[in-house]
This record gives structure tokens, sequence and C-alpha cells, in this order.
């Protein structure tokens, strides 16, 4: 008989199991968090919106780098992953000057160390895409950290690497984003070492929880952007005059309904895929 999952991790929207030494199984709930709260209102469909363009984009970025999805759940909400040494650094590359790039821009003229051009507005489009990692705060927001710190955390050639791999990743998946209408300004992974020692992308890559997407058609640079999923419903947040702690506000049905509606545009846009078909068999994103 297969053995029950232990649980051995969660995330705001997330829980981590581990099926044996090797293994674990990443589980992505309908939770949606605003503001740094999660609400008490699922959105229907959320987690397996989240699974399928994971696994889509694993799939299509393995060339670039090897990653750690071993199989998608028949559920759509579950990815079966390679159980890697994480290294203790958040990825996050910038295509556009937005959240806390944007505000060490306004305080610095930098981010991460790196001194960015003068006279760049709010959501501006940078010259070039930008590596700008942070530490992985246990509580409270991720600091963001300059070359020098990252290399001391994960050795000098080994943040070439990620370095390198994330700015591939990130152009790559931002190109197949726009020609689909879907900006992605900037975009947070995680990476793993196998046992062999080598470079491996992990946790979720290119999903609205992990990057900001935008809707190309309403880009307009010089203040903050519409986001491509979330907006319905911090609009809504706002026009409460909701105080962003906890516990959050209850959605009314049409912002549910609207905001399902957005994830599935997004899943639909990037893979290709009729999200109905998705569900059919989950397996059809990675083809
Ligand atoms: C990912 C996280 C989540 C809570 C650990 N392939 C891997 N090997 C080892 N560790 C991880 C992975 Cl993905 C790993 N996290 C982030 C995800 C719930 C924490 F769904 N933590």
């Amino acid at each position: 008989m297969p053995e029950a999952p232990t649980h051995v991790g969660s995330g705001k929207v997330r829980e981590l199991y581990a099926l044996d030494d090797e293994r674990l199984l990443l589980v992505a709930s309908d939770r949606i968090s605003t503001f740094d709260v999660v609400l008490p209102t699922d959105i229907p469909d959320k987690g397996r919106v989240l699974t399928g363009l994971s696994a889509f984009w694993f799939a299509r970025t393995r060339e670039l780098c090897a990653n750690h999805l071993l199989g998608v759940g028949d559920d759509a909400r579950s990815l079966e992953c390679r159980r890697l040494e994480m290294l203790p650094l958040e990825c996050v590359v910038r295509g556009y000057l937005a959240g806390s790039g944007w505000k060490d821009y306004l305080r610095s003229g930098s981010t991460s160390g790196r001194v960015l051009p003068a006279g760049l507005a709010e959501s501006e489009r940078l010259p070039e895409p930008i590596f700008t990692p942070s530490t992985k705060a246990v509580t409270g927001h991720d600091e963001n950290i300059d070359a020098a710190r990252a290399a001391e955390l994960v050795g000098a050639k080994r943040f070439r690497e990620v370095e390198a791999t994330s700015l591939a990743l990130y152009r790559f998946a931002a190109e197949h984003a726009a020609e689909r209408g879907i900006l992605i300004a900037d975009t947070k992974f995680e990476f793993g070492l196998d046992q062999d020692g080598r470079l491996v992308l992990a946790d979720e890559a290119f999903t609205p929880d992990s990057s900001r997407f935008w809707p190309a058609d309403d880009y307009a640079p010089g203040g903050p952007q519409p986001s491509f999923d979330k907006q319905f419903v911090r609009d809504y947040c706002e026009s409460l005059g909701w105080d962003k702690t906890y516990p959050g506000p209850e959605l009314p049905a049409d912002v549910v309904e609207g905001t399902r509606e957005r994830y599935v545009e997004a899943f639909e846009r990037l893979t290709g895929v009729p999200f109905a078909d998705y569900l059919v068999d989950p397996e059809v994103v990675l083809r």
C-alpha cells in the first residue's frame, strides 16, 4: 500500500507534501491573497489554472534549464516534483519598474545595488531585464540584496549561473506572453540543486502568483498598472475602505466570477489550450 503523503510545508495559498525521499507533491489551493492577506473566499479553479500554467512553462523551458517537474496530478492542481536542495535565494527578474523595484528606485535610483537610468517612470519598461535577487524572509517581506551579498549566499560561480539562467527564462516567457497580450512585468524563481549539483528550476514558474501579469492593451507607464488577474479583487477591497489587516473581506459572487474568468483567460491565452481540455487531461499542457 502507498503511504499517505506527509505534509511538509505551507505557503500562503499552497501546500507541500513528501511522497517519499525523492519526490514532493505541490498542491495549489483556490485561495487568493491581496495586499498580503489571504481572503476567506476561494476563487474556483484558481489552483488548477496556476498548476497548469506552471506545468506549461516547465515543459516549454526545459531546454533553457532543467526543472523539478515529474508529473501533473489527475486533479489538475498538483505537481509531482523532484526533491532538491534549495538555494537560499529568491531569483527575481524585472523587465518593468514596479513594486519594490520602483520603491527602491524612488529612494536611491537603484535596486539590488543596480543603478538605473535617471528619469524612469513607474511601470516603465527597463532598457533591459535586470536580475534583482532577494533573501527568503521567514516572516514579512523578502529583502532585495546586491550581487555581492547573493554571491556570498550561493557562491560566485553559482550566482553567475542563476543570474544568466533567470534572465534567459524571463526573456523567453516575456516574449511568448507579450505576443499573447500579457506583459510579465517581473517574476520570481526558486532554484535547487540535484544530487549531482546541477541547477534545477523548482517551485512554480510564471504564474500570476509568482509574477506581475499586466494586460498589454491597457499598458500606460507613469503610474501603477492594473493586475491581469487580481484587479477586480483589489478594486472591491479598496471600495470597502478595509485596513488590509486580517481578517480580509468576503468577496461577492460577481467579483469571484470575474476573477475566475481572468485566471482562465490568462491560462488560455498563454497555453493556447482550452481550460476545459486541461481539466479532462492535465498532461495536455506538457505536449
Ligand atoms: C519549495 C513552498 C509550497 C510551501 C520547499 N523541488 C523542491 N525540493 C525541495 N524543496 C522544495 C521544492 Cl519545490 C520547496 N518550497 C516552497 C511551496 C508550500 C513552501 F507549495 N519549499
